[in-house]
């Protein structure tokens, strides 16, 4: 099924006619507005919904984050969409490419908004989509199910500020959000720019998936600019530890050198986070 609705520069017909995928977005539903495209994903999951089913807002009523935040999602200016991966569709060992799928998704974000704009696109670990140290997009992944089940599909959702002008942001968040066009001073076509993102997701998912996670580790690595900062994490709770963050590890976590005068958490040696909320500090050289 596919909906048909139209929205400025943003209609599925303008996305078929620009895209050059094998399987990604060969079925788009297009909602005007709804409250996330990840709950619709999800629940279009449930009912069968084929792998690479796109799932399109021009407006969500209540765009979400990671940890139930929020995420702003005014209609007009953005891109939210939700996309199904059915980890099945794949070959190869699946443990470490699983984990690997949102910052797979972050690479093929970046790739695509970098090449489109020319501007300096970078990653923050986990999820976040960054221009001059600003977010321009962020990541959310859900899944139906558990791991271990076999049936279980991924839905990755990809927030992004387009055309969005700085001060239409909600004032708490404007100091720390950007969008393309306030960057780079120009609008962009939303349909074209998610017809090349769904190209590019297709070609880092088949890579991660066929070849394991050796070429998105690189990718990442050399996207992130957490690498080489000085941060402060949360580790559990409200333990929080400052250090430099050295590397990114096999299955896609982040390795910390702590201070070595962190009295917190009493540890100078290197630390392995796997979830947790990331701040960059000052002194942004690489070690
Ligand atoms: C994320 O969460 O960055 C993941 C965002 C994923 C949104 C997409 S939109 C399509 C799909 N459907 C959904 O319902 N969600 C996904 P997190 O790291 O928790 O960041 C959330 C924080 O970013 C908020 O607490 C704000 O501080 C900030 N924020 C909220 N909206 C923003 C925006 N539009 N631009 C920049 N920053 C924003």
């Amino acid at each position: 099924m596919t909906h048909s609705l139209m929205s400025s520069d943003l209609s599925v017909q303008a996305i078929r006619r620009a895209l050059t995928t094998e399987r990604l977005g060969h079925t788009i539903h297009f909602l005007e507005h709804t409250s996330s495209t990840n709950a619709e994903a999800l629940a279009l999951a449930q009912e069968g919904a084929a792998d690479g089913t796109v799932v399109l807002a021009d407006h969500q009523t209540a765009g979400r984050g990671r940890l139930g935040r929020i995420w702003h999602s005014p209609p007009g200016n953005n891109l939210y969409c939700s996309i199904l991966l059915s980890p099945r569709s794949s070959a190869g060992p699946q443990d470490n490419a699983l984990t690997w799928i949102p910052l797979s998704t972050g690479v093929a974000v970046a790739r695509t908004l970098r090449r489109a704009s020319g501007l300096a696109v970078t990653l923050k670990w986990p999820n976040d989509i960054l221009v001059n140290e600003k977010k321009i997009g962020g990541v959310l992944c859900e899944r139906t199910g558990s791991l271990q089940n076999s049936d279980s599909l991924i839905v990755v959702g990809i927030g992004l500020n387009v055309n969005l002008p700085s001060e239409a942001f909600p004032e708490e968040i404007r100091p720390a959000a950007t969008s393309l066009a306030a960057e780079a001073g120009r609008t962009f076509d939303r349909s074209a720019l998610l017809a090349a993102l769904l190209l590019e997701l297709e070609r880092c998912w088949l890579q991660l998936f066929s070849a394991g996670p050796g070429e998105a580790t690189a990718a990442y690595t050399e996207f992130c600019s957490t690498i080489g900062h000085r941060v402060r994490v949360t580790v559990a709770g409200d333990t929080t530890v400052e250090g430099r963050a050295m590397q990114i590890g096999p299955d896609g976590s982040l390795v910390i050198m702590p201070d070595a005068s962190d009295t917190t958490s009493g540890a100078t040696t290197p630390l392995t986070v796997r979830a947790g909320d990331v701040i960059h500090l000052r002194n942004t050289s690489r070690p």
